[in-house]
């Protein structure tokens, strides 16, 4: 049996939907503010996989130019039929809900249709006998006093190529009455429509029901055992299982892709990778499915990954709230990435910033920064209020490296001065060596250091553990990046390290 690395996808990979086409996988998860959106994963074998390309990648398609912290592009459902592939998502607080096709899964896409009337999040598709196609979403108020307010399963049919409404909108099964029942999914088996959903919220309480009937518009009996597949009140190492998909594979067995945590700390409250796609295998007995618990299944050994920032851009590289090949200059001769300070910071809403998922609970990320007149440096991020970053300040006679915690309503600075010239920043995440309870409270640390000259200052140690998705604004993961506050800074010679030991 193949051995499916799990997580599947680590990182900053939340909301995952599947889907199967042949031989060849798909899963999609969410990207809320950051550019390029919605990555598309591809797997032959499900072991391996491939982000192979993204349907937004213009801000123009998702019109995220101001998509608010937190919000942007949430759960996404992928599905093909006739040889096109759709992708529908909400884009919260913003753009509303879209439908994006293509006949090429890598891309591109089409400029999406918006949806008028669906006043809620987490679309799913599905078509009827007929083809009639079949919207079922989380009805959810996203703007006015009643904000937040939940209005459980809903459902309507819709015209995907006009975005009308073709029916009333109508109530569906809600779950088992635990809170917010969202991410709904119809999957159809031996005659049956199965509905499944995710209710008790995204965090430690969540956990994925169920329901069947024989019509996709109404009449759904819960399951026997709902949730069927929960971590609350467990200790197991992956929590705030729920929110999942299923694909038969050509073997007819069932697998679910769904999102989970990895939290750390005394009392296991701090996810720093955020919400990442896992699977688990789902028995079917007497018509109703059971999944085994999510076991993690991690890959052997550290990896490292060396970039040549020379270029090309590959897909991994993602930029706040606007495009990263608009902010980038490539030099492939110097292996150089450089970017043009605007005068902003980290604490702007579209910094001049690229970067990456952290991939593993211990990792670390080198680059050389030459800031000659400038001023920008590396970053590990949740939001504009909560991040860690070194600032190289080449601006003076010599250059100032400032270490810089920011969370909301606190920041710790820590700087030093040294000769002009290029220097080496790194960002290290790494389980905590104090001793006795406050090692075991923390999560992890994060290591701001500096090298130049063959001198290393380790800058300031910063409790890792406000850069959590627990505890930051935006329930997103960490990412760590480039940036230019003033001036054109030039990077080269990234280097990932990770370890899940
Ligand atoms: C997603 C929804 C949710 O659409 O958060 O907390 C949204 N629940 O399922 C973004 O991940």
């Amino acid at each position: 049996m193949t051995v499916i690395p799990n997580p599947v996808l680590p990182g900053f990979n939340p909301d995952p939907s599947a889907v199967r086409v042949g031989d060849a996988y798909y899963l999609v998860t969410s990207t809320f503010e950051y550019l390029p959106g919605l990555p598309i994963y591809c797997s032959t074998d499900l072991a391996e996989w491939t982000l192979i390309g993204h349907v937004i990648t213009t801000l123009e398609q998702g019109e995220l130019a101001n998509a608010p912290t937190g919000g942007g592009v949430w759960a996404p459902t992928i599905r093909h039929r006739d040889g096109t592939f759709y992708v529908i998502v909400t884009i919260a607080m913003g753009r509303g809900c879209v439908v994006f096709s293509a006949q090429d899964p890598a891309g591109p896409w089409d400029g999406g249709v918006l949806i008028e009337g669906i006043e809620g999040i987490d679309p799913d598709l599905a078509w009827d006998e007929d083809g009639v196609a079949i919207v079922t979403y989380s009805g959810l108020v996203t703007k006015g006093e009643d904000f937040g307010t939940h209005t459980g399963i809903r459902q309507v049919d819709v015209d995907l190529a006009t975005g009308e409404l073709l029916s009333e909108k109508r109530s569906l099964w809600s779950g088992s009455g635990f809170m917010f029942p969202e991410a709904p999914h119809l999957f159809q088996r031996d005659g049956w429509w199965y509905l499944f959903i995710a209710e008790g919220g995204t965090e430690r309480g969540h956990g994925e029901s169920v329901a069947r009937s024989r019509d996709p518009r109404e009449g759904f009996e819960p399951g026997p055992n709902n949730p069927f597949i929960t971590a609350r009140s467990t200790e197991r190492p992956v929590q705030n299982t729920g929110h999942g998909d299923f694909v038969d594979t050509p073997e007819g067995e069932t697998l679910m892709f769904l999102l989970g945590v990895r939290p750390r700390g005394a009392v296991r409250s701090f996810s720093a990778l955020g919400r990442e796609t896992f699977h688990t295998r789902v028995r079917w007995v007497d018509g109703w499915p059971e999944a085994d618990p999510v076991e993690l299944a991690l890959p052997p050994g550290p990896f490292s990954q060396s970039i040549d920032l020379g270029g090309p851009l590959d897909a991994g590289w993602m930029a706040i709230r606007r495009e990263p090949a608009t902010i980038v200059d490539l030099d492939p001769e110097a292996g150089t990435l450089t970017l043009h300070g605007e005068g902003a910071g980290m604490d702007a809403q579209s910094p001049v910033f690229v970067g990456r998922r952290q991939l593993h609970q211990t990792a670390s990320v080198h680059v050389t920064v030459e800031a000659d007149d400038a001023v920008g440096g590396l970053v590990v991020r949740y939001d504009e209020a909560t991040f860690y970053e070194l600032a190289v300040d080449g601006t003076g006679e010599r250059t100032v490296v400032t270490a810089r915690g920011c969370i909301p309503g606190f920041e710790r600075v820590a700087s030093v001065e040294l000769p002009a010239g290029p220097v080496e920043l790194e960002l290290a995440a790494v389980r905590p060596e104090v001793d006795g309870f406050l090692s075991m409270i923390a999560a992890d640390v994060v290591r701001l250091v500096v090298r130049a000259q063959g001198e290393e200052h380790v800058l300031a140690e910063i409790d890792g553990r406000s850069l959590s998705a627990e505890t930051a604004g935006s329930f997103t993961g960490r990412v760590v990046g480039m940036f230019a506050v003033s001036g054109d800074v030039s990077f080269r010679d990234w280097r990932y390290e990770g370890s899940d030991a």
